[in-house]
């Protein structure tokens, strides 16, 4: 029956992202911008910050039609409308972005130059929209700008945060947190649309009743209800017309918030009280792939979820009425990871409680509609949600997940007759002293599709973590490579390299970057590859003045750029990374400088504020770093700097710099890595594990142009059990050496023994990281490194085959992926 509904005949073109000509006005953005400085601002000024927020409200104001003809085309459901839900759009600034996909950036820079100020001296006034911890945030930023370029009508749905992603200052060699008030100049791209809001309920209790016809009615009585208000940001497509929308949600209290609870109170108490209604968008966890099990980030995900899918059925609402018969051919509801799986009893609820529907026919549409992304295999990132605190703050919800999770063992119970243990193992239900809610479960058994993000990925949720499912419905799993957007991380990024690309290819590869294997034709080109090496060399100046400024550390570009950016964590192993350099150091200090090529070490990324190994790990490489650089005998050959606080702008300085990109975890424990993927588009080569995507950039690429180490995933699993640091470490000279260093406090010879977790976490045979198993390996391919870029002209072949071999990794490709094997399957 869903077959027959126009969205599921009338599917997206199927042809790459076609740039048209847009109804946008090139002639009065330079009007606008003295209109916005004169009265949207009131101002009489115009320093750099005035002229970034007039500029950013011109051009909001240029995508204002295109804008609201997007929204009308797509009420009329003649496209499958897809909802990204996420608790995470780590989004960066949006001016030099907006700029180029609306084809402005020439009229940017000249309506600048009338004012006497010049376009990246503006951009810096921007405050990065910091909405996500690191990758999963980054993804789905990533995401909305293909699906926009694609003409796809995808909503990202989100939380407003007060406080995006911490601020990290370095004192003494410790990350310190400052909080990341981005609103404080206000946001000029947002437009608060108050008649969208939605009422979210909390606590309470439910109650059932049976209508004079016999029908049970389920009511939850709300101890407290929230509004939820919509912010839109505009998300332009790349020069096709299509102005899309990332929908984040703000809490504000009602007007009756709490009143009930200080009716016998003071009535100024009681309106101050509505604070606690706001807190929910307050601010963002800043935890990746760890979740902390508080109770204000459940009421997120539930305030997220609830207002969005609220939205949703109000869409359907207008254009059909109380008939749902066609909802899930027209709508579906990609779940970033778990964080957004509570929505799957929240439209139960809805379908049920609000608008009338039987439990059979809501789980026909829930099941058809909802589709799940996992985006990692440690286990410590499984969201488990404890019953009772789900039960006194969702009573109804809670409900619905014990009935569904009835239903779903019972078809366990069919095929695996008599077997109990199968039935504990996968009930959504976790048993203990307190019961837990395992989320991703109730995911997986509520999706339609279950995709992981890079294909060893894939196959390893396959065959470990999520087997079991496997073997009840293969058909439900499906692998979707990770990609990012050439858009922001290409031609906005790296102008230097965009334009010489174009001119030898044309500017096709923006919107098909599988067009970049075309530069294989000119690593035998000497004047394009002399061209090739003097971009990369500007840029490399550009991330010296950079790291100068940020770290007071001096690069030289004449050096080779070895660079490890992202979030600090254990699986990553930067603490691998470091423990290579104080390597280097020692062979400097002991005059064996053989084939060492003189190297700038880059190392940038946020710890968990709790996470103390983490932070321990900062602290080494700071001390490392004040080692290293004030020695006169060392730098010549070695320099090392922690950048703080790492983040998608400065991402953009450094991914065009960059001659060595660091992609090291464990292997088996990185999902995919979308940094490895930046660097990669922009000529860096890559040292790194049978990792993640790592494994689909050397298929695109070949070996022999990347420099692969280490165990790889199913020899770490069978070490584990026999694994014995001691024995690899009486066997490496070099790893004793570093050891020796650490243990004599070389590195902290006035704060003892700070780092005695360190050198324990080495030694440990409980390593689930293998440091001392990969690290002799690591030391080789270094080594290998070395050589390769002591000849210039083999390693700048190397940088533009990899370039060459980057379009797989556009988010284009994958969300052509998500949009014919999924979305509009
Ligand atoms: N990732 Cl579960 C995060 O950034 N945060 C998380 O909470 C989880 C995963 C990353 C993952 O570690 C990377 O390997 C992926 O490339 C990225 O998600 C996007 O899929």
């Amino acid at each position: 029956s869903t077959k027959s509904s126009a969205a599921a005949k009338t599917k997206a073109k199927t042809s790459k992202a076609q740039p048209v000509a847009t109804g946008v006005d090139h002639e009065s953005l330079a009007s606008g911008v003295a209109r916005q400085i004169r009265y949207g601002l009131c101002s009489t000024e115009k320093d750099q910050s005035q002229l970034f927020d007039a500029l950013a409200l011109a051009l909001k104001e240029q995508m204002l039609d295109e804008w609201r003809e997007t929204r009308l085309k797509d009420n009329d459901f003649k496209q499958k409308q897809v909802a990204y839900l996420s608790l995470e759009f780590l989004m960066g600034r949006a001016l030099g972005n907006a700029l180029l996909n609306l084809d402005l950036t020439e009229q940017g820079r000249q309506v600048l130059a009338q004012y006497a100020s010049e376009l990246e001296a503006v951009e810096e006034y921007e405050h990065d929209a910091g909405l996500g911890n690191g990758g999963l945030g980054r993804l789905a930023a990533c995401f909305l700008d293909s699906c926009a370029s694609l003409d796809l009508s995808v909503t990202g749905y989100g939380i407003r945060y007060q406080y995006g992603m911490f601020a990290q200052k370095i004192v003494d060699g410790y990350q310190i947190e400052r909080p990341d008030y981005w609103l404080r100049d206000g946001n000029p791209w947002e437009v608060r649309r108050a008649h969208r809001t939605v009422s979210v309920p909390f606590f309470g209790h439910t109650h059932t009743y049976e209508d004079n016809t016999g029908r049970r009615h389920h009511v939850w009585q709300a101890g407290q209800t929230v509004l939820a208000v919509p912010h839109d940001m505009p998300i332009p497509g790349y020069r096709n017309g299509r102005i899309n929308t990332l929908r984040l949600w703000k809490a504000e209290a009602d007007d009756d918030f709490n009143l009930a609870e200080f009716n016998d109170g003071d009535y100024t108490e009681s309106v101050a009280a509505k604070n606690l209604a706001e807190q929910i968008t307050m601010v963002l966890y800043p935890n990746d792939a760890s979740e902390n099990g508080k109770e204000l980030r459940l009421r997120q995900q539930y305030f997220l979820s609830s207002a969005s899918l609220q939205d949703l059925i109000n869409r359907h609402l207008d254009k059909f009425g109380n008939d749902f018969s066609q909802f899930s051919a027209n709508n579906v509801i990609q779940l970033n990871d778990t964080h957004p799986s509570i929505a799957v009893p929240e439209l139960m609820r809805l379908l049920m409680d609000k608008h009338g529907l039987g439990w059979d026919e809501a789980w026909q549409i829930t099941s058809s509609s909802v589709a799940y992304t996992n985006h990692t295999l440690l286990p410590e990132a499984l969201e488990r949600w404890s019953v009772p605190m789900v039960a006194h703050m969702l009573p109804r919800i809670m409900e619905i997940i014990f009935e569904i999770n009835a239903r779903y063992l019972e078809q366990v119970a069919h095929q695996w007759p008599g077997d109990c243990q199968k039935l504990a193992q996968m009930s959504i239900i976790e048993e203990g002293p307190v019961q837990h809610i395992r989320m991703a479960y109730l995911a997986i058994v509520a999706s339609f599709s279950v995709n992981g993000v890079a294909a060893l990925h894939t196959k390893l949720l396959k065959a470990g973590l999520f087997n079991d499912f496997y073997q009840l419905w293969p058909e439900k799993f499906n692998n979707r490579t990770n990609g990012v957007t050439p858009r922001r991380w290409l031609a906005y990024c790296n102008t230097q390299l965009s334009t010489l690309i174009s001119k030898r290819l044309g500017d096709d590869w923006v919107t098909d970057l599988s067009k970049l294997a075309a530069l294989n034709a000119f690593t035998a080109d000497h004047q394009f590859v002399k061209q090739w090496a003097e971009v990369k060399q500007a840029n490399k100046q550009v991330l010296a003045n950079f790291v100068e400024q940020e770290c007071g550390v001096s690069f030289d570009a004449k050096m080779m750029f070895d660079v490890q950016v992202k979030r600090i964590h254990e699986y990553k192993r930067q603490l691998l990374n470091i423990m290579h350099v104080i390597h280097l150091y020692q062979r400097i200090l002991s005059g064996d400088t053989q084939g060492m090529v003189p190297r700038c070490v880059l190392i940038g990324g946020k710890a968990a504020p709790g996470y103390a190994m983490a932070k321990q790990i900062i602290k080494l490489i700071n001390n490392v770093a004040h080692m290293v650089n004030s020695d006169p005998v060392v730098t010549p050959y070695l320099r090392l700097a922690f950048l703080p606080n790492y983040n998608v702008s400065a991402m953009e300085k450094i991914c065009p710099g960059t001659d060595l990109s660091e992609q090291i975890s464990t292997a088996g424990k990185e999902a995919s890595g979308t940094g490895n993927m930046k660097f990669m588009m922009n000529g860096a080569l890559t040292i790194g594990t049978l990792d993640g995507a790592n494994v689909e950039m050397i298929e695109e690429v070949g070996e022999e142009n990347f420099f692969l180490f280490g165990l790889k995933a199913d020899e770490v699993e069978a070490l584990k059990p026999h694994y014995n640091p001691s024995e690899i470490i009486a066997r490496s000279q070099a790893l004793q050496g570093v050891l020796n260093m650490l243990e004599g406090g070389h590195f902290n010879l006035v704060e003892p023994n700070i780092f005695d977790d360190i050198i324990n976490a080495i030694k440990d045979p409980n390593d689930q990281w293998m440091l001392a198993a990969d690290f002799d390996d690591y030391c080789r391919a270094q080594q290998q490194v070395a050589k390769t870029y002591q000849n210039q002209s083999q390693w700048q072949q190397m940088s533009i085959r990899n370039a060459a071999a980057s379009g797989r990794f556009s988010s284009d490709n994958t969300i052509e992926g998500y949009r014919d094997h999924i979305w509009m399957k």
